[in-house]
């Protein structure tokens, strides 16, 4: 029976894809239920005082990011709240939503934060990190973690990127198709430009059910405010 069950959740591991978060550490294994990724915020994944025990200590300007993509493609937003236990992740880490291609790892040595938050020595918070699918669909995995002024980054030998993967972020595309701004003279990096896009990702985060359509449309009104 124990021996079923486990091949059982084995297999819908497999089957299920969906993505991983190994740094900073994920609050629990989103892959086993009743834990769904399909689920806003944290994939029912809640804090506990285990998890709350058991923060990764991050840099107060950003830190190490590894995720273990698992689909041929996906779009990708990072969020953070602070707290001990919070639910309003409101303050978007990216400039704008991110095209994410490739199936493997892929780490980011230095997050940067937008550089107004001054994230004060202690401070707990939790990230957020959301994939959108092609049809809207949108997963969830949370990492608790505390910024310390002693907190490391991950080193050379962990954190490398799987060959072929790539990274792009998305461009406004007009009605008849042409793109508005070559996709290589946008760097994918955390900006004060990132704080101001931090309205349209609370929205987007908060519509979680119905992420979809809606989400686009804010995420790609905050790429065209910001683009112009
Ligand atoms: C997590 O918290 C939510 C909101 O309080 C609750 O509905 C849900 O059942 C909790 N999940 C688990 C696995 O405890
Ligand atoms: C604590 O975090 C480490 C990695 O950061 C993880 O390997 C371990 O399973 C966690 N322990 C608990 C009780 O969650
Ligand atoms: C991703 O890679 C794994 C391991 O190499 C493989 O089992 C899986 O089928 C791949 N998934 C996709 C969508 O390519
Ligand atoms: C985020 O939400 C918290 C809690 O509701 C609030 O105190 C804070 O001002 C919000 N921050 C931003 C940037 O909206
Ligand atoms: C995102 O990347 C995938 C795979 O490369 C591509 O098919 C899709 O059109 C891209 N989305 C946008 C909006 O560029
Ligand atoms: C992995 O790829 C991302 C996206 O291109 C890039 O920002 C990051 O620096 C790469 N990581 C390493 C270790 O080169
Ligand atoms: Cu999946």
């Amino acid at each position: 029976m124990q021996l079923f069950t486990l091949a059982f959740l084995l297999i819908a591991q497999l089957v299920s894809g969906h993505f991983e978060l190994t740094y900073p550490n994920w609050r629990g294994d989103s892959f086993l239920p009743p834990a769904s990724q399909y689920m806003f915020p944290c994939a029912n994944v809640n804090t506990t005082d285990a998890s709350n025990n058991n923060r990764t200590l991050w840099p107060l300007d950003g830190g190490s990011l590894k995720i273990e993509f698992h689909h041929s493609w996906t779009y990708v937003a990072f969020n953070l709240g602070l707290g001990s236990n919070t639910n309003t992740f409101n303050i978007s880490l990216n400039p704008m939503l991110l095209n994410e291609t490739g199936n493997g790892t892929m780490c980011f040595p230095k997050w940067r934060l937008p550089a107004d938050l001054n994230i004060e020595d202690g401070t707990d918070a939790s990230l957020q990190i959301i994939t959108i699918g092609d049809s809207g669909t949108a997963l969830y995995n949370c990492a608790d973690i505390r910024f310390s002024a002693d907190a490391t980054l991950l080193s050379e030998d962990q954190c490398q990127n799987t060959t072929g993967l790539e990274l792009y972020p998305l461009v406004q595309q007009q009605a008849d198709g042409s793109m508005v701004g070559a996709a290589a003279t946008v760097t994918v990096t955390a900006s004060a430009a990132g704080a101001s896009a931090t309205g349209e990702s609370a929205a987007m985060g908060m519509s979680a059910p119905g992420l979809s359509s809606l989400a686009l449309g804010a995420a790609l009104t905050a790429a065209l405010l910001l683009g112009s």
